[in-house]
């Protein structure tokens, strides 16, 4: 199995004007994430804005993306959805187009109970040979019960890591710590030291997007050691993380990299355009990021 430690962009997807996918603005990104040097890439999550897309969207940007990286990064698909048909469909494609493992939220919406959770999760298991990355997103989707089902579940050599989106680092470290070694990713960019210290082995991120070499030099600093300079580049991170926040952290990260040069397009809707205060933060950000 591959050395899944690393730094991976939640990959955005861009939109045209018509709300349809823009593929060429994809190629750009991904070849762009791939330049700076990332380990890879996490395609369809949240920040893909793939609960908005349909399942044959969702299965096109799979392809498209798998094509475009043509084994150079690790590429995971996101395939979670509130359907387990819907899932299992999507993590069988991935491991057609040669994906290097399946990760998946758990059902949203309604109140699952985590009996019926766990057979969600057994289900994608079984449709592939693909090792899982268990999503872990208790403030999205209100379910706090996934140390124990991992648990329960941790005797099933596919499942490999855990992709932890919460502020709670005391459960990053107890992912870390079940009786088989698990792969853990730190989910928020702004806490990745955080994350680090308590034992991930690297980060998914939105904003490794377009400060993909910034996020690396925190990522280095801390694995040699250097925890002053690992700090230094996280609060450098961080005060422009803290002026996206109020304007929507997608839609902004949208903005910066049009103005850099790749063409993202709006949010999908509901989500609303970025305003004019935002496009106006979005240009200082980009100048200081010169
Ligand atoms: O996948 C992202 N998670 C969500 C990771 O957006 C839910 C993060 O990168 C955040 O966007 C980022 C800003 O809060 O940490």
């Amino acid at each position: 199995m591959k050395d899944f430690k690393g730094i991976y962009a939640a990959l955005l997807t861009p939109f045209n004007e018509d709300g349809t996918i823009n593929f060429d603005s994809l190629k750009l990104l991904v070849e762009r994430n791939i330049e700076v040097g990332l380990t890879g890439m996490y395609v369809c999550g949240s920040t893909g804005e793939s609960v908005m897309m349909s399942e044959e969207e969702r299965i096109s940007i799979l392809k498209f993306v798998s094509e475009v990286n043509a084994g150079r990064t690790i590429l995971i698909a996101h395939v979670g959805t509130i359907s387990t048909d819907s899932a299992v469909r999507m993590a069988k494609k991935a491991e057609e187009f040669g994906y290097d493992a399946v990760s998946a939220v758990v059902p949203f919406y309604f109140s699952f109970s985590s009996e019926a959770i766990k057979g969600y999760y057994k289900d994608i298991l079984n449709a592939t040979e693909l090792p899982m990355i268990i999503y872990n997103f208790p403030g999205a989707n209100g379910f706090g019960g996934m140390l124990e089902l991992v648990e329960e579940m941790i005797d099933n050599p596919k499942l490999v890591g855990v992709k932890h989106t919460s502020a709670n680092l005391f459960d990053l470290e107890r992912f870390k710590n079940l009786s088989k070694p698990l792969v853990v990713y730190n989910g928020f960019d702004e806490m990745l030291i955080g994350g680090l210290s308590m034992g991930a082995d690297g980060g998914i991120g939105s904003t490794y997007n377009f400060m993909g070499s910034l996020i690396l030099d925190i990522y280095n600093a801390f694995n040699r050691g250097d925890i002053k300079s690992a700090q230094e580049y996280q609060t450098k991170a961080n005060r422009i993380i803290d002026r996206m926040i109020p304007y929507g952290v997608f839609a902004m990260e949208k903005a910066i990299l049009t103005l850099q040069g790749i063409p993202m397009g709006n949010c999908r809707k509901p989500f609303l355009p970025l305003s004019e205060a935002g496009w106006e933060e979005a240009k200082r950000i980009v100048e200081e990021l010169k």
